[in-house]
């Protein structure tokens, strides 16, 4: 790295950025990207990385999971059924067990898996329906502790309810007042639809006047009946906050009738809003009421897709009561959520990255500033493949994750030999 006049300066070699059919340089200096072309020549005395014609991509994108949770598995028991009431309950038996420093220990471990896996920024559900709040605490500061590698977002999520739970509208509104970056709600586990209802006004009032986003669990059920949505859809239009509302996991959109899902897609494309559908977990999980034919339960991501709507992948949990595998790695969602969604036409494989980049990043609100373009920070991630078709299918990994032009973290390319 050069210094002069304390300006910093790196030039990466040799790099496909996204789809790019033509490799480029990108000169880096003092964090920002400086200049990204095509053959640039090394400054005097300028650090060079040779990337070797590898792919880079802006930083992977975590947009939907719950961390309080993570790393709870089989603790104090498993989740026998695979359902998510089953798994509500696990976790229900875990509470007693939380501290702040508890939460700290794992969410620390969990993000610096998602790290290792090129991750920079997390959007995180937050379970407030606990008198004190703890696991909101813990997140909040450690949001703060780690913010030199990792963004993390707060959704204060009501896990039984605003209208269900004994005072769930005023922990709601003390954790926004604590800092939450977004408020939740959970229309499906209301006891009643007219709480369903009632229970998204007071989350998007709370928003509005907080100043927050919006991040609903709408809808994961397998109910035909369970229409949270059109009302989430129709409060984002009505309110004008268009994309700062999303609607998280919509699997019960799986199972509506194709006649209503027309007149309610007018709505959705109205509504400006994001969706987040989470492939592995909502497979694992969907489907439990069934005999056979079993329901796959993944909303509609090739057909919002189609229609012009942002959707984005999540893992929603990293070995805990809800998945007991998962180790935080984005690519397991979008390999499912393509299977799972019949997206495995060759240009849907091809540009299947952007539901963990650039798709996930609208549905952050992270703006211009996320991006690999002259001027931003530099941020961005290089795979150890030429394509992320082939990424994707040979499962590499992350070599570099740069932050502000610092290396956050590293990986060595495997290596094996076949003897025959
Ligand atoms: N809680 C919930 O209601 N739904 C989920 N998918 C998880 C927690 C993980
Ligand atoms: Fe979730």
């Amino acid at each position: 790295m050069i210094s002069q006049g304390g300006v910093k300066s790196m030039l990466f070699k040799n790099l496909f950025i996204e789809n790019a059919t033509e490799a480029v340089d990108i000169r880096v200096t003092d964090g920002k990207f400086e200049k990204i072309a095509a053959n640039l020549e090394a400054l005097p005395g300028e650090e060079v990385v040779d990337c070797g014609g590898k792919l880079a991509l802006p930083p992977v994108i975590e947009s939907h999971v719950h961390l309080d949770t993570c790393l709870t598995a089989g603790r104090p028991r498993w989740n026998m059924s695979g359902t998510l009431f089953e798994g509500i309950q696990c976790w229900e038996e875990y509470k007693p067990f939380l501290t702040k420093q508890e939460v700290k220990d794992r969410v620390n471990k969990a993000i610096r898996m998602q790290a290792s896996n090129g991750i920079q920024h997390v959007r995180t559900h937050v379970d407030i329906n606990d008198p004190k709040l703890t696991a909101m605490e813990a997140l909040l500061e450690l949001r703060d502790e780690v913010k030199d590698f990792m963004d993390i977002q707060i959704v204060a999520f009501p896990q039984y309810g605003i209208l269900s739970y004994p005072k769930g509208k005023e922990l709601l509104e003390d954790a926004l007042k604590m800092g939450a970056d977004a408020a939740g709600a959970i229309p499906h586990f209301e006891f009643t639809r007219e709480y369903s209802v009632e229970s998204l006004n007071i989350c998007f009032d709370l928003a509005q006047k907080y100043n927050k986003l919006i991040d609903v669990h709408c809808d994961e059920i397998d109910d035909e009946a369970s229409r949270g949505l059109e009302t989430v859809a129709t409060r984002a239009y009505e309110t004008g906050m268009r994309d700062m509302v999303t609607a998280s996991h919509t699997t019960a959109m799986h199972s509506y009738n194709n006649a209503y899902v027309i007149r309610l897609m007018r709505i959705l494309k109205m509504s400006g809003m994001n969706f987040v559908a989470n492939p592995c977990v909502n497979v694992h999980l969907g489907g439990r009421a069934d005999t056979y034919p079993k329901r796959r339960s993944m909303t509609r991501v090739k057909e919002l897709t189609a229609e012009g709507i942002n959707v984005s992948f999540g893992y929603d949990d990293i070995f805990d009561p809800w998945n007991p595998l998962g180790n935080g790695n984005m690519r397991d969602p979008v390999f499912m959520g393509l299977y799972a969604g019949h997206m495995l036409g060759y240009d849907e494989i091809c540009n299947s990255y952007k539901f963990v980049t650039t798709n996930a990043a609208r549905t952050l609100h992270l703006g211009d500033a996320y991006g690999i373009k002259e001027g931003n920070a530099a941020n961005f991630v290089v795979f150890d493949a030429k394509n992320w078709y082939d990424a994707l299918n040979y499962d590499v990994s992350v070599l570099y994750s740069y932050r502000n032009g610092k290396l956050v973290a590293e990986t060595k390319p495997k290596e094996t030999t076949v003897h025959y």
